[in-house]
């Protein structure tokens, strides 16, 4: 199992993202396609509505709405009425071993809610509920794991792998509250697998993962080529095992976050999240050793590179963005790449929040597979955006 997913892993970092990672790769080519990965990656797509025939339990989970005698013979938990007493919610859990045959399944650890604490692969297999279904979405109500390790932020320990789909990056840590879009392919043939591999050490794991199964013709379908897809004009995105205090950026990232551009809004602002906890924020730190002071950094640079202040390892790419508070029409260049330990759009130790008009709204995060001795103590970034709207009443 561990050798087939570092084959999976060679195949979708090296191939996919180093090859085209070169430098005629241009950020147009990372925001919208037009590069080989594109092909291959995720759709992304929008938010999970709670659609007809779902419910919601008096525990909060979300089932599906069922004629009472069909819950128990569908393998499912009742949990109290729905349709005004015509129905039964009933909630669909499977773990280890599991197959998801209902839309709407959580995939749970052993034992749960208490904890689990072995060492081994643990994995559902998700057949689809009918073959118009294009993409899965995941949702982290829960999801801890071991962390990376210390030195250079790799899942070596534990990973969440999904496999028969797009491809998706290994996550390990604590990731409540994030989701993401797989790619189902195309017909019945090929099953989407979750896994969650679990080794080492000690360690209190919980997880509970809704799957949610979604039509190609849905309104939900994140477009192509999104892990993340958001809605609403504001909002919050973040890396994944994000925690100002103790998070440690995962290595090894490459995925796109997307925002679904509403109507009459066409730019975009986006801004460092408040960092409650520490004196020096630590909201976005990316690149640098974060026990100092770390500025931003901008553009492409890279090892060789004559600029110190350049984001050739791990980044964020905005495709063109500026200082919010300076006019799009001035002379100052717009920055594609920002990374360091200050938000800014400008080389600088104050965090600013920046803008751009380029749509559709996306941001692409890479991390490469090393920190120290450079980067230390990144816990990667966490940011709010508000879309702007039109002020010219042109567009839309
Ligand atoms: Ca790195």
């Amino acid at each position: 199992m561990l050798l087939k997913y570092f084959f999976g892993l060679c195949v979708v970092f090296s191939v996919g993202f180093c090859e085209n990672s070169r430098k005629s790769t241009s950020w147009k080519d990372f925001l919208f396609g037009g590069f080989k990965r594109d092909s291959r990656f995720l759709p992304l797509f929008t938010v999970v509505q709670i659609g007809p025939g779902n419910c919601v339990a008096s525990s909060g989970e979300v089932g599906n709405c069922l004629p009472n005698s069909d819950c128990a013979l569908r393998g499912g938990i009742p949990s109290g009425p729905c349709a005004g007493g015509f129905g039964l919610c009933c909630i669909f859990m499977q773990t280890c071993g599991g197959i998801i045959r209902e839309n709407t399944t959580y995939f749970v650890n052993p034992n749960h809610p208490d904890v689990y604490d072995s060492a081994g692969s643990c994995q559902v297999t998700v057949q689809k509920i009918h073959p118009d279904i294009c993409q899965l979405r995941l949702d982290f109500d829960m999801l801890s794991i071991a962390p990376p390790e210390n030195i250079n932020h790799i899942c070596n320990q534990d990973q969440l792998l999904v496999s028969g789909g797009s491809p998706v990056p290994s996550i390990c840590g604590t990731s409540n509250g994030d989701h993401m879009y797989v790619d189902a392919g195309l017909g019945l043939s090929n099953p989407i697998m979750i896994s969650i591999i679990t080794s080492g050490t000690s360690f209190p794991r919980i997880w509970r993962i809704r799957v949610t199964q979604i039509h190609c013709g849905s309104i939900s379908r994140a477009p192509q080529g999104c892990l993340q897809y958001h809605t609403g004009i504001n909002g919050k995105v973040k890396s994944f095992n994000y925690n100002v205090v103790s998070g440690r950026q995962l290595s090894n990232q490459d995925y796109s976050i997307c925002m679904r551009t509403e109507k009459n809004f066409c730019s975009i602002q986006y801004s460092a999240c408040a960092d409650l906890e520490n004196n020096r924020s630590r909201a976005f730190t990316i690149s640098g050793n974060s026990n100092n002071v770390i500025g931003t950094m901008v553009g492409v640079g890279g090892q060789g590179s004559s600029s110190t202040n350049a984001c050739g390892n791990d980044w964020l790419l905005f495709g063109c963005v500026k200082v919010a508070s300076r006019p799009q029409s001035s002379s100052i260049a717009c920055e594609d790449r920002i990374c360091g330990g200050t938000f800014n759009a400008e080389v600088g130790l104050s965090s600013m929040p920046v803008s751009t008009n380029i749509r559709p709204f996306r941001i692409y995060f890479h991390a490469d597979s090393s920190e120290a001795p450079i980067d230390i103590d990144n816990r990667g970034f966490c940011l709010d955006y508000v879309q702007q709207p039109c002020t010219n009443g042109l567009f839309n």
